[in-house]
């Protein structure tokens, strides 16, 4: 059998998907093994890994996801500590709103031969940050600021930008834990500008963010820490996407 792509089988039908992010740092050995119970139970579309901060290999959380499901898991990298060829893929990003160019390319540099060599899908993403009311981690770990939330324009430009530059994906992120997840708003106009899948992560905390999210245009949403504070919400929040099928 032909194996398909993990991009291709979360983004060719069109259809909406949940990604649940796993911050090695805010999990036990024992909720990181519940919450991914639970993942598996609801089937998310994707598992993400990665956060801002390391103390420990990223190797042994995704062994851990492994052992448990055939779920792809993605890395999601804060930093070149994040890669491994244990993972079935990577959303390679470039911080598109920030003007940092280690996040542009120098790190991108440092970690291409390693990449290549894990074999793992790479997924380029133009990653935007968009200012969710808090200073995030995103934005002071890469020093960077975001785009202000009322610039449509510049984010909308912001993305366009990254398609026309080759990326496959773009991932609107309000940051970690935001006070304010991104609009409607953005992400119409950002859609409607784009042609590549949207995906928006940061601050979403109900079902209700994530349809009204679904609605707008959104191929997917990303959810970290509304799970992190209780993973039996994970159902409620994963089923929003049946609404949509
Ligand atoms: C952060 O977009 C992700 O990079 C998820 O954000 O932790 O707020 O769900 P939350």
């Amino acid at each position: 059998m032909m194996n398909v792509s993990i991009y291709t089988s979360l983004f060719a039908k069109n259809r909406k998907i949940f990604s649940l992010l796993i911050d090695p740092e805010k999990h036990s050995a024992d909720t990181l093994a519940r919450t991914v119970d639970m993942a598996v139970k609801v089937r998310v579309d994707v598992i993400l890994v990665g956060g801002s901060l390391t103390s420990s290999p990223i190797d042994d959380t995704i062994i851990s996801v492994k052992q448990k499901t055939d779920i792809p898991v993605v890395l999601f990298p804060g930093n070149l500590l994040q890669l491994s060829s244990r993972a079935d893929g990577i959303l390679l990003l470039s911080l598109l709103s920030g003007r940092n160019p280690e996040y542009l390319i120098g790190n991108h540099v440092l970690a291409s031969q390693f990449i290549k060599k894990s074999g793992i899908e790479i997924i380029p993403t133009g990653y935007i940050l968009v200012d969710g009311h808090y200073l995030s981690s995103v934005e002071y770990i890469s020093n960077t600021r975001p785009i202000p939330s009322e610039k449509a324009d510049i984010i909308v430009a912001t993305a366009l930008a990254g398609e026309q530059l080759g990326l496959k994906l773009i991932y609107l992120e309000a940051g970690s834990g935001a006070g304010d997840r991104i609009r409607e708003e953005i992400v119409m106009q950002v859609k409607e500008s784009i042609s590549i899948p949207l995906i928006v992560g940061g601050g979403i905390r109900t079902a209700e963010d994530i349809r009204n999210l679904y609605k707008a245009g959104a191929n997917g949403v990303v959810v970290g820490t509304a799970i992190e504070n209780d993973y039996n919400v994970l159902p409620s929040l994963a089923e929003v996407r049946k609404e949509f099928q």
